[in-house]
């Protein structure tokens, strides 16, 4: 179960935030009532919430999950693969000393984003993506070991980061789409399959027995109802636009 989770609103920089979606500019204005919603939405799932305050010198710090992997035992603190993100850690890190007394931190020529991270008990996917390498999955890997926990790599093909394609639901339930249906290292999970014309509801996060998806991915929908679970849809549009996800807007803290 999570108790707490860590938000940050986004700034009005957000407008020049990294994408490759081709979706067009956010709206600030209906970013902000969307965050607000995303923080209501954790709240109902008994979530205690920490709002960070805007930081207009990174455009993407909304996006907060990239920058630390929190786990039972110790937070990571990652380190950007991209340049605008980099002093994203920074400013995470200090907060974070608030409920952890482990802290590990990536370092270079590792570069790592918790967006590539998915935890499945204490066994951890890292995905090997353009924002994620070797050498920082590999440091994580070690970090995770040292308080008996585990990691194993995937190689990604196609889309930003591991959880922009795969989700995990707890009770051996894992939600994928696209290049994750087929991997060898995923066969072992009840496969809750996305069309790849809802593929972005592939990024979806269980919270306390309940599962976010995005709004308007009614097969996805389906699917995950039909499996069991309490959906809450959240609508994120304005996120989406930069290639974010549900996920991608929160730290998780047990
Ligand atoms: C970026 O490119 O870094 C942001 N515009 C989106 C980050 C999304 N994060 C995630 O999927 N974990």
């Amino acid at each position: 179960m999570f108790n707490r989770a860590i938000v940050r609103t986004p700034g009005e920089s957000m407008l020049s935030g990294l994408t490759t979606a081709n979706l067009g500019l956010p709206n600030y204005e209906k970013a902000l009532v969307q965050h607000a919603e995303y923080i209501k939405v954790l709240e109902e799932c008994g979530l205690q919430v920490s709002v960070l305050a805007k930081n207009e010198q990174y455009p993407d710090s909304t996006f907060v999950e990239d920058v630390a992997l929190l786990t039972k035992e110790c937070a990571i603190i990652t380190k950007p693969g991209t340049p605008s993100r980099s002093g994203e850690t920074v400013e995470i890190k200090k907060v974070l000393k608030d409920y952890y007394l482990n802290i590990e931190e990536v370092r270079e020529p590792g570069i790592v984003e918790a967006g590539d991270i998915m935890m499945v008990g204490s066994h951890f996917y890292l995905g090997i993506s353009a924002r994620t390498n070797e050498n920082g999955a590999g440091q994580v890997i070690e970090f995770l070991k040292k308080y008996g926990m585990s990691g194993s790599l995937v190689k990604l093909d196609k889309v930003l980061h591991l959880k922009t394609g795969v989700s995990y639901l707890e009770q051996n339930n894992l939600v994928a789409t696209g290049e994750f249906l087929t991997k060898e290292e995923f066969q072992n999970f009840n496969i809750l399959e996305i069309a790849d014309d809802e593929s972005y509801a592939a990024n979806c996060i269980w919270v306390n027995d309940r599962v976010l998806i995005p709004k308007g991915y009614p097969k996805a929908r389906e699917t995950i109802a039909s499996a069991g679970y309490s959906i809450i849809e959240v609508d994120v549009t304005e996120f989406q636009k930069l290639d974010g996800g549900l996920s991608c807007l929160s730290l998780r803290l047990f």
